[in-house]
């Protein structure tokens, strides 16, 4: 297996569910990543150490995911100069609502681009991290949009599918 150029890190055991269909996605288009738990609050030093490192291993972009305060994505951009991209996990009475809030909110100097709570942030977070690579990568591009055309092909299989049942 390559080296990682993708982390995906999340707060929780609990977020694995949601966080693991964005590291789907990677692998579907061949960008080797590494993931794993990393806690802002139960195991900061951890993540200081993961986020802190990261650029000197060869990672090119990290994704983190998180719910309820949500702070993981931005502890990370505090400590890299790595793009970080935050996904705000539901799980809590408030839905993601705080996660989201609590990931997009970052004071002017430390970014983290935010996507959509849940699956379509991870989904989306992985996407947008191959599409950063994919700047300097041409093979990289060709994939992105060979996997565009087989989203539009189950798409248009879907509407068939539906109109057959529906006569
Ligand atoms: C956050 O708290 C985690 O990212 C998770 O989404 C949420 C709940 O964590 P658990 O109590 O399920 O471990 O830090």
């Amino acid at each position: 297996m390559s080296k990682p150029l993708v982390g995906i890190m999340m707060g929780s055991a609990s977020d694995a569910d949601v966080m693991t269909q964005g590291a789907e996605v990677l692998r579907e288009l061949g960008v080797p990543y590494e993931i794993g738990i990393y806690s802002a609050h139960r195991t900061p030093d951890r993540v200081e150490k993961f986020a802190s490192q990261a650029e000197e291993r060869g990672i090119r972009v990290l994704i983190a995911g998180a719910g309820a305060a949500a702070h993981l994505a931005g502890a990370v951009a505090a400590r890299t100069h790595l793009p970080v991209i935050g996904v705000p996990l539901a799980g809590t009475a408030l839905s993601g609502m705080d996660a989201l809030l609590a990931t997009v909110q970052m004071p002017a100097g430390f970014p983290v681009a935010t996507v959509a709570i849940g699956k379509a942030g991870a989904i989306n977070a992985a996407l947008l991290a191959a599409q950063i690579l994919a700047l300097q990568d041409s093979d990289l591009r060709k994939r992105l949009g060979e996997y565009r055309e087989r989203k539009a092909a189950e798409a248009i299989k879907a509407s068939e599918e539906l109109s057959r049942k529906n006569p």
